[in-house]
């Protein structure tokens, strides 16, 4: 072949440009309703040509700025997820992510650990691919501003400051929870998550403590990014408010550094890799 012929031959494995700082297809404010009912299989019609096997995603045509996990505490919320996978996974490609989605289900009827189970993600991604970047959500959370971006910052960011359910304001100046991201390095920094706060409440503010205590601030997008839309439902069984959690959290400077991913213990029991999402059954030996 002639010299100009080599040169216009387009090479396969040509070096991609990293992806722009500001995704160039995202449309601001979504439409987004939960009174339909979603079935798996639609969805997986819908995204599954778009996505590689684990519900993973990279852009075609620039290197993503972050490699992230979306770590999702499960256990028979399947509604939800047809919901949550049929919003995030759009959103998620016009990010420019290189990311993965992990349902970390807790096996069994005990009560139920979010915190715990998060844990879990952090540690079954990671034997995966090399994420620096995690972002901890709640099924029932779907953001209605696609610029409210799902990836790691200079300090650990709370994501859902704008919830439906709470009139779109944060609830208190220390709220932690439903939707956060941290990157490894933070993650590590604060031991992880608590291991200990079993049933409905303290862990989202367990966390803030950790960060506060370790010295770093929290990152937020505004309210107007940061709305979401949650789907309503009545409180789980086996995840009952538990009493103690609140007393915990006046102990966390001290029990931090002996209660998180350095004492991490469970048994994973299944891993799925659906077209949506890579599923993780495990065993957190929760009580009855
Ligand atoms: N989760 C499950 N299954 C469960 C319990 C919790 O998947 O059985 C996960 C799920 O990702 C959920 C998250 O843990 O989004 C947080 O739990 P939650 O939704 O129960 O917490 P939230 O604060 O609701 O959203 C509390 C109960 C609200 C009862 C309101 C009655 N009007």
């Amino acid at each position: 072949a002639s010299q100009a012929e080599t040169e216009m031959t387009p090479t396969p494995n040509k070096t991609q440009a990293p992806c722009p700082d500001t995704p160039p297809n995202l449309v601001g404010v979504l439409h987004v309703d939960f009174n339909s009912k979603r079935n798996l299989d639609e969805v997986r019609k819908e995204l599954g040509s778009l996505l590689q096997e684990g519900g993973r995603y990279k852009p075609p045509d620039c290197v993503a700025k972050q490699k992230v996990a979306i770590i999702i505490a499960f256990r028979n919320r399947h509604e939800h997820l047809n919901h949550w996978l049929h919003y995030l996974h759009p959103i998620l490609m016009r990010q420019q992510l290189d990311y993965r989605v992990y349902i970390i289900n807790q096996d069994g009827e005990g009560v139920f650990n979010r915190a715990k189970l998060m844990n879990v993600g952090y540690v079954e991604a990671l034997k995966e691919y090399d994420f620096e970047c995690f972002v901890f959500s709640d099924i029932d959370l779907v953001p209605i501003d696609d610029r409210n971006l799902y990836r790691c910052f200079e300090n650990p960011r709370h994501l859902a400051v704008g919830m439906d359910k709470f009139n779109f304001h944060l609830p208190y100046n220390g709220f932690f929870g439903g939707v956060s991201s941290l990157s490894k390095k933070q993650y590590l920094k604060i031991n992880g998550f608590p291991n200990t706060y079993w049933g409905w409440g303290g862990e989202d503010d367990d966390i803030y403590k950790r960060i506060i205590f370790r010295g770093m601030s929290i990152s937020r997008p505004n309210t107007v990014t940061g709305r979401y839309k949650m789907i309503k439902h009545s409180r789980d069984l086996h995840n009952e408010q538990n009493p103690n959690n609140p007393g915990k959290l006046s102990h966390t400077r001290q029990t931090m550094d002996t209660d998180g991913i350095n004492t991490l213990k469970y048994t994973v029991k299944e891993i799925v890799h659906d077209t949506l999402y890579t599923y993780i059954n495990v065993d957190i030996d929760a009580p009855l």
